[in-house]
This record gives structure tokens, C-alpha cells and sequence, in this order.
């Protein structure tokens, strides 16, 4: 009994961090000429239609998983950075709703963010954590990397797209939940990793979440992605990220059970109910 009253669902406290896009309204940018770029659209469209999300992590234990099928079946499908889904269609699906992406990608040139078709024709949600406490002001000359310039000219370029940056706060906040969720055990004080920002910025529009391949499965291969051939294991495991923090909280949302997580490389995770929070 003691245990149940003290247990709080770890999607509601996901949920609660409030990862977000910015939008016109927010200050400073309602004053500035740069927040005219953020699209006047939702984030996604028929929110009300949306009843099943897919996740698909980068990782390289993706690889001979042949979950495309599975992948493709839901109404949003969101992957990361630039990973590909051309040649990998069996494993990984073909359709593509949203790109989580963060400032590295955007400003690199090899990744040619402005142009290159892998960012066409979906949604965007870049992000740069930008400094702990800093201000948003403060975000706009000193963020990690400088993902402004390439954000106004592939809005220039393609006014219509839904292209939105993340609220570098709600990161942080996300930051404050993992390290609530992980208690006595301190996490080194860097943002959490593209695939946890996915999951707390989808999971309030959509009412199941099937994040594919981030626990890592019996399939694990030690190869950081499946595009690649590179042998990383801190890639699935972390150094930079909390990623292990990320995917304990994240074992803790789900609901499915050990064959599909393990075997299949599956976890299910329902929206908590309003009442529940
Ligand atoms: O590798 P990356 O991540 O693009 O992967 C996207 C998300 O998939 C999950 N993942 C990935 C590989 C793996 N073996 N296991 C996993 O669980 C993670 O949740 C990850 O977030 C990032 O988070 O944005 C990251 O980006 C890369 C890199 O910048 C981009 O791929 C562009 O090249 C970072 N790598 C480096 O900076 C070298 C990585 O740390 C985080």
C-alpha cells in the first residue's frame, strides 16, 4: 500500500517536463523579426486522428530486425538525424512524419540541412540545449552550435514546411526529470539524447508510443547504427548523454511484455490518462 501511494507514473512526470516547439507568441521572439520563421502550423496535423506512434531509434541492432512492416503501419512515424530509410526499408520502414534532429545536423555542412531531401517533406524539431539557466536570449549567441543560420535560410527556402525549433528550457526541464527519476544517483549535466526529446515531445499528442530498438534486443550487434558499419557500443549504452538513465526511466514507461521488448526490440508506452497525473 505504502509503495503504491508513493509510486508516480514515470509518463507523467515525461509528460510534465513539457518538451515543446517555440511558437510565434513565446518572448522574446514575438518581438523579434527571427520568430516570424517559426510556422504558424501545429506541430502535427488531425491531432484527434493520431492513435499510433513509432519511434525508431538509429540503433545498429536495427539491422536484420525486418520491423518495416510493423513501422510503417503507424500514424506517425519519427526517427532521428539523418538516419536513412532508403536501402533500409525492411528493417526500418519507409515512412518518415517527423525528424528530430539536433544542432550539429543542422549546422554541419556535410548533412546540407537546407537542401538535401531527407529533410524534405517531413517535420522538423531541431534542438541545441544552449547553457543550463541560460535565457532564451542568451540561447539565440551562445548555443552549442549555431543552428540559427541554417533554420532561416531552409525556412526562406521552403516557407510552407513545418520546421520548428524545441524550447531549449523544456530540454532542460527533461534534463531535471531524468535526474528527479534517477535520484541519489547524480547524471552528468548534459542534455538527454535526441530519441529521449523524441519521446517526451510525441508522447502528449499520441495515445500509444512503439519505440523501436532503444532497449536494446537480443539482436544488440555492438554497431552504433544500422546505416553504418561503425562498432560503437557507447552509442546503445552512453557517455555523453544520460542515455542510461534515459532508458532505465524509459523501461519504467513501458508496458509490453519481455518477448516483445527483448525479442522484437519493441516497448509500448501508453499516454497516462488526465486523471492519472
Ligand atoms: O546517433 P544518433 O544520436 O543520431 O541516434 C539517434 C537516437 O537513437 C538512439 N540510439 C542510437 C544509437 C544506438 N546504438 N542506440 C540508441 O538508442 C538514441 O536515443 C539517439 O538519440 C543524438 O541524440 O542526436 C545523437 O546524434 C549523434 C550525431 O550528432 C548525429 O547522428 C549526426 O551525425 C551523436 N553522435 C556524435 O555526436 C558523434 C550522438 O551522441 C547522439
Amino acid at each position: 500500500d505504502s509503495f503504491e501511494e508513493q509510486y508516480y507514473p514515470s509518463t507523467c512526470l515525461v509528460m510534465e517536463a513539457g518538451v515543446r516547439v517555440l511558437r510565434r507568441k513565446d518572448a522574446p521572439f514575438d518581438k523579434m523579426p527571427f520568430g516570424r520563421l517559426f510556422p504558424r502550423q501545429k506541430l502535427f496535423r488531425n491531432i484527434k486522428n493520431i492513435k499510433t506512434c513509432a519511434i525508431v531509434s538509429s540503433a545498429g541492432s536495427l539491422a536484420g530486425s525486418k520491423l518495416g512492416r510493423f513501422i510503417d503501419t503507424h500514424d506517425i512515424v519519427m526517427r532521428f538525424n539523418h538516419a536513412p530509410t532508403q536501402g533500409h526499408e525492411g528493417d526500418v520502414g519507409s515512412k518518415t512524419t517527423i525528424r528530430v534532429v539536433n544542432s550539429q545536423v543542422v549546422t554541419k555542412p556535410e548533412f546540407d540541412f537546407a537542401h538535401a531531401p531527407i529533410f524534405r517533406n517531413v517535420t522538423i524539431a531541431a534542438w541545441d540545449p544552449g547553457k543550463y539557466n541560460g535565457t532564451l536570449e542568451d540561447w539565440l549567441t551562445s548555443s552549442d552550435y549555431d543552428l540559427f543560420t541554417n533554420y532561416e535560410i531552409y525556412r526562406r527556402r521552403h516557407p510552407k514546411s513545418r520546421a520548428f525549433l524545441i524550447d531549449p528550457h523544456s530540454v532542460w526541464r527533461l534534463w531535471q526529470t531524468l535526474q528527479m527519476f534517477a535520484g541519489s544517483r547524480s547524471i552528468r549535466r548534459n542534455p538527454p539524447s535526441s530519441g529521449f526529446i523524441g519521446l517526451a515531445l510525441l508522447l502528449p499528442h499520441c495515445p500509444q508510443v512503439d519505440f523501436v530498438e532503444y532497449i536494446p534486443s537480443t539482436r544488440l550487434n555492438g554497431r552504433c547504427h544500422y546505416y553504418s558499419k561503425e562498432m560503437n557500443a557507447a552509442c546503445t549504452f552512453g557517455s555523453w548523454h544520460p542515455l542510461a538513465a534515459e532508458k532505465l526511466m524509459t523501461l519504467d514507461m513501458n508496458t509490453a511484455d519481455d518477448m516483445s521488448v527483448f525479442q522484437f526490440g519493441i516497448l509500448r508506452i501508453r499516454r497516462p490518462d488526465r486523471l492519472l497525473c
